[in-house]
């Protein structure tokens, strides 16, 4: 039995399935759950002794479908994709080109498949409770299960189903629950993972203490976050030893006394500085460790190893991602830590390039065109990361062109929390907006994106500016 008895049902099914077949293709998602859903499956297809080849897609659309129709395999198992293209999916299953078998957790088309693993099909809601890499999880449970000759019963990858349900943010309120809750209780047992209460700051694995606290977290203390020397000055009063034998300690390298002391200092500051007590409470928070990494390593942690993924991702390296997934810990780890450095250094010099050029005024938006100052994969983060610079109206929603190619231009908007609270949905301003001027586009209220034809730029920002107007009334 694996840990969601709901959807004990389907596992199996998909797993018996599996072990008819010769051969597999395994197609998965680029991204962090997409990464490590590849991960675990294969590593559950190899141990079961399933020959396979693993490929990654952007998305899936009909064209990769066809693509993927057009070779021998005959057995297909989609990773946190498929759902949504089941409708698709289906025509090659009636052509018989394949058979589909698929663990996601997005919302399915409207088509029926006989192998189909997604929280939604019982009532579990795949935002929060279940990612593709928890979908895939319980997959390879089941094949352990259903398989005698597979030598464990696959526990182990419940670390990384844990770090694809982080990189997915699944998290409510800070924290894993529901079918999640249940796969971090069995990489626990498993001895893997870690839950546990600690400073929520992004980089307590690997960033020197100041660095830590200068960049670490959504949380804004005034005189400490972006302020090195307040950083530092508030670490040099506190009673911690801050270096040893000349370099700065690393949070994981101080006592539980120190962090202690270092952890309420810091509350106290926050609360001093203004920042409202709920939001002050964010600082802590629960975090998730992967036992079988070393201290220090950003793989030790769920988030800052969902991080690293996400740049193998984004600069289109899913091969060095899913190579660290697997354990590689020389080559393809050294190249994900560059992948990484290169684009926090891209999202730096993005956001210089936007506090040069400045952002345009429509009457309920504000825009900015990168050209190819930016590259259209980091150009929505960089707009999202814009609206708190000089210059840029933290209270409107912001809206970043970049250059695709010759023929189209890549479109992403940003709003915030306080925009959606009054009615603001992006998602349905980036749809309506692009297929007025022959685009296509969508996402969420908060965060969405579009490609357009070239050319359509001012016309997109009118009928754009005009839909927002309606929304925020
Ligand atoms: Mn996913």
């Amino acid at each position: 039995m694996g840990p969601v008895p709901a959807l004990d049902e389907r596992a199996t099914a998909c797993a018996r399935r599996l072990q008819e077949a010769d051969r597999v293709l395994l197609a998965s998602h680029i991204d962090a759950d997409g990464l490590t859903s590849a991960a675990i499956a294969s590593t559950a297809l190899e141990r079961a002794s399933l020959p396979h080849e693993v490929v990654f897609k952007k998305q899936l659309d009909e064209t990769e479908i066809a693509s993927i129709a057009a070779t021998e395999y005959e057995t297909v198992l989609f990773t946190d994709f498929g759902s949504g293209q089941l409708d698709v999916i289906a025509e090659h299953e009636q052509a018989g080109a394949f058979e589909a078998v698929i663990a996601d957790h997005h919302q399915p088309a409207d088509a029926t498949t006989e192998y189909h693993l997604n929280p939604l099909l019982e009532d579990i809601d795949g935002a929060s409770e279940l990612s593709g890499a928890g979908a895939s999880y319980l997959l390879a449970r089941a094949l352990a299960d259903t398989d005698e000759s597979t030598p464990t019963d696959n526990r182990d990858l419940a670390a990384l189903a844990v770090v694809g349900a982080v990189g997915d943010m699944q998290t409510v309120e800070g924290e894993l629950v529901g079918a999640n809750e249940a796969i971090v209780a069995e990489g626990a047992e498993a001895g893997v993972v870690e839950e546990a209460t600690d400073l929520t700051l992004y980089g307590t694995q690997t960033r020197p203490l100041p660095k830590l606290l200068e960049y670490g977290n959504d949380v804004r203390i005034p005189g400490i976050s972006n302020d090195e020397q307040g950083a530092v000055a508030f670490l040099q009063e506190l009673d911690v030893d801050l270096r040893t034998e000349g370099t700065w300690r690393r949070w994981v390298d101080l006592t539980a006394d120190e962090k202690q002391t270092v952890t309420s200092a810091l509350l106290q500051r926050a609360l001093e500085r203004g920042v409202p007590s709920e939001k002050a409470q964010r600082l802590v928070g629960t975090t998730y460790r992967l036992l079988g990494e070393s201290e220090g390593s950003e793989l030790r942690d769920a988030s800052e190893f969902s991080t690293l993924l996400n740049a193998t991702a984004r600069y289109e390296r899913a091969d060095v991602g899913l190579a660290v997934c697997l354990g590689d810990r020389d080559e393809a780890l050294d190249r994900a830590r560059h992948l990484l450095e290169t684009h926090r250094r891209n999202l730096s010099e993005g956001l210089e390039t936007v506090s040069e050029q400045g952002v345009e005024e429509a009457e309920h938006v504000q825009y900015f065109d990168a050209g190819e100052e930016i590259r259209e994969t980091i150009v929505g983060i960089v707009a999202g990361m814009a609206l708190g610079i000089d210059g840029v109206d933290p209270n409107r929603p912001i809206i970043a062109f970049a250059r695709k190619n010759e023929e189209e231009t890549k479109v992403s908007a940003r709003g915030t929390g306080r925009l959606v609270g009054r009615g603001l949905d992006l998602s349905a301003v980036m749809t309506t907006a692009s297929r007025a001027v022959g685009g296509d586009g969508g996402g969420h209220d908060i965060a969405a994106g579009a490609t357009v034809p070239a050319g359509t730029e001012s016309e997109f920002v009118d009928e754009a500016d005009t839909l927002v107007g309606e929304q925020l009334g």
